[in-house]
């Protein structure tokens, strides 16, 4: 039996209301909801690191001023992120000591190593192709911050899954080396792809009472499916082929057959041992060890001036 007040929260979430930071919530919505979008910023920041590593190799000016500022967005929507979560309660400094322990996860996908250039095409193309389907929902989610967002961030997404797709064209339409590449990072990222969209909705912990609270809109294997439906025929018109053979429009359905992908990969990758685990967790510590003389100067610069003030 429901509380009152618990009754109250949850009819206005059915009749499409937003929750606010000062409202009344439940315990469990607040920390499903730090879980969620806390998760959700250490993505965007872990998610720098793939392409990071290509910034210095792309291959004329132009790619490099259009990655550099995607990876740029990465970056904001993480402190979006991070803001909203901050609402709920908790500080970013929680988070970031939560996230470089390891205590907290970040999406599967970027503990996967981006080896040819041809992975920031593959990156962009299924990676944020992906997040979009995750995230437009998002957008109606029903806690008012997260909810706005997504407006930004998901147009950010929208330029950077076309600016994959573009460097896919390009490849894939390029001299014989070129497209084996673009094959090649398709066959790599095809997999790891389908599982940002989390385990089958059998599996999933979290769906029916996140999906009750519209912290999520929609259940896993529903957006598996509908990614699958809009990226097999952009992968035709690439000419290029989804490594899985079942992968086809099934005419009952309407909808692409597919394969499942490697389940016991993705929960050996959640446990620590994908293949970069122990790298990007080593890069984000560096990076928080490495910018301690920053945050000590900017404490002090406050400081003084608080003093300075105060006289
Ligand atoms: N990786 O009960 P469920 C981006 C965990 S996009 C790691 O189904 P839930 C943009 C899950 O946390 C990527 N862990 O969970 C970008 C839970 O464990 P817990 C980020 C995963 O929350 C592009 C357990 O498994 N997007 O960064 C994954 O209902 C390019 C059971 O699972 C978002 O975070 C996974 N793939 O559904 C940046 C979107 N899947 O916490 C740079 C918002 C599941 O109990 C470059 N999040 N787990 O220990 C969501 O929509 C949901 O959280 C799901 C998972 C759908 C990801």
């Amino acid at each position: 039996e429901m509380e009152p007040q618990e009754r109250a929260f949850q009819e206005r979430i059915n009749a499409g209301g937003k929750i606010e930071p000062k409202d009344w919530m439940p315990e469990g919505y607040r920390k499903n909801l730090i879980r969620q979008i806390g998760q959700h910023a250490h993505s965007e920041i872990v998610g720098q690191l793939p392409e990071g590593n290509w910034i210095t190799r792309a291959p004329t000016l132009e790619r490099k001023a259009i990655l550099l500022a995607k990876v740029q967005d990465e970056a904001g929507h993480g402190l979006y992120l991070y803001c909203a979560a901050e609402t709920l309660g908790v500080t970013r400094d929680d988070l970031t000591r939560d996230l470089l322990s390891g205590k907290m996860k970040y999406s599967s996908i970027f503990n996967y190593p981006t080896l040819t250039w041809a992975d920031m095409g593959a990156v962009g193309w299924l990676v944020d192709g992906a997040a979009i389907m995750n995230q437009v929902p998002l957008q109606r989610t029903s806690y008012g911050p997260y909810a706005r967002a997504m407006v930004r961030i998901c147009k950010e997404e929208s330029f950077h899954q076309r600016q994959g797709f573009d460097i896919m064209m390009k490849m894939a339409n390029g001299t014989e080396a070129q497209r084996k590449m673009a094959q090649d990072a398709l066959n790599r990222f095809w997999g790891p792809a389908l599982m940002m969209f989390g385990p089958s909705d059998a599996e999933s912990v979290h769906s029916a009472q996140s999906m009750a609270w519209k912290i999520k809109m929609n259940s896993n294997d529903e957006l598996r499916q509908k990614f699958v439906d809009q990226t097999a025929p952009q992968a035709e018109y690439l000419g290029l082929t989804i490594p899985d053979e079942t992968c086809k429009l099934n005419e009952e359905t309407g909808h692409y057959d597919f394969a499942q992908p490697d389940w016991q990969e993705f929960f050996d990758v959640l446990k620590g041992n994908g293949p970069c685990n122990t790298e990007r967790l080593e890069a984000r510590n560096k990076a928080w060890d490495d910018g301690r003389w920053v945050r000590e100067g900017l404490l002090a610069h406050a400081a003084k001036k608080r003093s300075a003030k105060m006289a």
